[in-house]
């Protein structure tokens, strides 16, 4: 296997250049329009394409100096830019195919927000376990579907998890475990560009695959979703998933091995809350008044379909927003409180979420639940895979309209009714005890760096998690039931947003360091006294913003179950170019 790959990859580092698809070492053959990205393509892929395999180079060669997410947030609400990668690849559509479509033509808020239809069991199956216990079963298909994005556009090609984008939502309760098959009744050809020169999706794979994930769950290895256990058109897997967790919003999507940018792109994700009592007692909004709000941004042609790059760039960012599915939506409220469950569920887009400053908002809680306490806010930023959980109050808002914005667009209105209402919720001064994780209960700490291969001033070549590359053997091998602290090491200029499958985990801090004197002469030089996290983050996560040029520590209790999994960044780009590792909780020695 590891022969097979490595050969491959040499192979194709003579041949063909993985951004351009031009033939390397021979630039003059490279049209004038794709020269700069070309030459930097040419280096830069052949420098990290050889470099996993031949530890020469790498290591000085993979200081970064890409811009951060937060910077590109607001340069493109300034209309300056979208990340260079992507701006081109667009202006080759925009030449070869369709016009790519401006947001700014459309009509803003005329659309109403969809609302995600819930899902239905369809019977009961048995617990593999011999319980004799009977849990609900449904079936999910995925197939091609159309759908209007805004009143004005065409009906866009997309990729759905029972017949919208997002998918149908699971509404559970904590302890009801439940059975879902996942039937892939894809096409057998993808719509979107596969990159065959990306890891784990070359032209001996079959094209359309997936694999689901149900993220921040504690699930069973055999049902997380394992991105090499993919299914094609025909297949399905059932997968059990427990819910014996606290209450939260978790989020499901595809994770296929190479490809889950394409497929989340084509819009495969789908919500999955779970309730528990303690939750449902605090009084919280609920019903008609807990609305989702799906976040992720797209690049689209004027004739309302899906614009991808043809080949692998370090970042896409949407030039169209949405939000649970529609461009610039509205949603009719009433002049009380309302609970937003948010998700980040956009390929590589850090949103920087902002009301206006009238309006009173609480985050109540985060990627695993509750927080311990609200918070007040103004803005909330988000990286891809991470989720808020906020209370809105309209009261004060009669007959006002309310706009929702990231840095660097709108996002959607709320028309607030002008009529008076009752309002028997309420957001307790306590939510729930999160107490903070002791650092003494770990049992070992991992330093874990964060890498950017690169050649020259500005090519990124990929990224990688520890410097190892994703099929290289498992190297992180905790202990069921115990505590570790992993210390990231970012050593490139982005924000990484790092998730772990199965658990949760706490941040203990984020403390900057010296990038360029760790990687001349391996010594560690803090520039700066360590932070706490943010209030809104000092609940339970499974999703960390791993600021660039910063170590930030996260301490993670293993609980749940022994087996494989994976850990990645959940920027969709990276995570498929190798910025992805698995690793394997090992059962508690008795
Ligand atoms: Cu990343």
């Amino acid at each position: 296997m590891l022969v097979s790959h490595t050969t491959r990859l040499l192979r194709m580092e003579k041949q063909t250049c993985v951004f351009t698809g031009c033939i390397l070492g021979n630039p003059s053959r490279v049209p004038n329009t794709y020269k700069r990205k070309c030459n930097r393509g040419t280096k830069g892929s052949a420098a990290w394409r050889r470099t996993p395999f031949e530890s020469t180079g790498m290591e000085t060669d993979c200081l970064t100096t890409r811009r951060r997410f937060l910077r590109q947030s607001a340069i493109a609400a300034a209309g300056a830019m979208v990340p260079r990668a992507f701006s081109q690849t667009a202006r080759r559509d925009a030449k070869a195919v369709v016009p790519i479509l401006d947001p700014n033509s459309l009509d803003r808020f005329v659309d109403p927000l969809p609302l995600p239809v819930v899902a239905k069991p369809l019977g009961e199956r048995a617990l593999p376990d011999k319980s004799g216990e009977r849990v609900p079963f449904y079936r999910v298909p995925m197939r091609a579907i159309t759908a209007q994005l805004h009143r004005d556009l065409p009906p866009t090609n997309l990729w759905s998890y029972g017949g919208s984008v997002p998918g149908v939502m699971f509404d559970t309760q904590c302890g009801q475990g439940l059975f879902v098959e996942w039937a892939n009744e894809l096409p057998t050809k993808h719509f979107l560009p596969v990159d065959y020169s990306v890891h784990g999706a070359g032209p001996d794979t079959p094209e359309v695959r997936t694999v689901v994930h149900l993220h921040g769950a504690k699930t069973p290895p055999e049902s997380d979703g394992y991105p090499e256990d993919w299914s094609v058109p025909g297949e399905s897997r059932t997968y059990y998933y427990p819910n014996q967790q606290d209450a939260a919003q978790l989020w499901y999507h595809d994770h296929a091995i190479g490809i889950t940018r394409l497929n989340i792109y084509a819009g495969l994700l789908g919500l999955h809350v779970i309730r528990d009592q303690a939750e449902q007692q605090l009084g919280l909004p609920n019903g008609k008044y807990e609305v989702p709000l799906v976040l992720f941004d797209r690049h689209l042609r004027r004739d309302g379909q899906l614009s991808y790059p043809s080949s692998w760039v370090p970042e896409v960012l949407g030039e169209v927003p949405l939000v649970n599915g529609k461009i610039f939506p509205y949603l009719d409220v009433e002049a009380r409180k309302y609970r937003f469950r948010v998700v980040n569920a956009a390929n590589g887009r850090l949103y920087r979420l902002s009301w206006p400053h009238e309006v009173e908002v609480h985050q109540i809680g985060t990627d695993q639940g509750l927080l311990p306490a609200p918070v007040a806010i103004t803005h909330v930023v988000l990286a891809p895979g991470e989720r808020a959980d906020l209370v809105v109050d309209f009261a004060p808002q009669r007959g006002n309209r309310i706009v929702l914005s990231d840095d660097a667009f709108t996002l959607m209105e709320f028309r607030v009714s002008a009529a008076a209402v009752s309002d028997p919720s309420e957001v307790p001064a306590r939510l729930r005890p999160v107490p903070r994780a002791a650092e003494s209960s770990a049992v070992k700490t991992r330093w874990l760096t964060l890498d950017e291969l690169k050649k020259g001033m500005s090519a990124s070549g990929g990224m990688l998690l520890n410097k190892t590359p994703w099929h290289m053997p498992i190297t992180e091998k905790p202990v069921l039931g115990t505590t570790e602290i992993w210390e990231l090491a970012n050593l490139t200029d982005d924000v990484h947003p790092i998730h772990l499958h199965l658990v949760r985990f706490q941040i203990l801090d984020r403390r900057r360091f010296d990038v360029f004197q760790y990687m001349t002469t391996g010594t560690l030089r803090y520039r700066d006294p360590a932070r706490l996290p943010d209030p809104d983050e000092m609940g339970w996560k499974d999703t960390a913003r791993v600021d660039g040029q910063t170590v930030t520590r996260i301490i993670v209790p293993f609980e749940g179950y022994a087996g494989r999994y994976v850990w990645h960044c959940h920027n969709l780009e990276h995570e498929d170019n190798e910025m992805m590792r698995p690793y394997e909780v090992l059962a508690a020695r008795t």
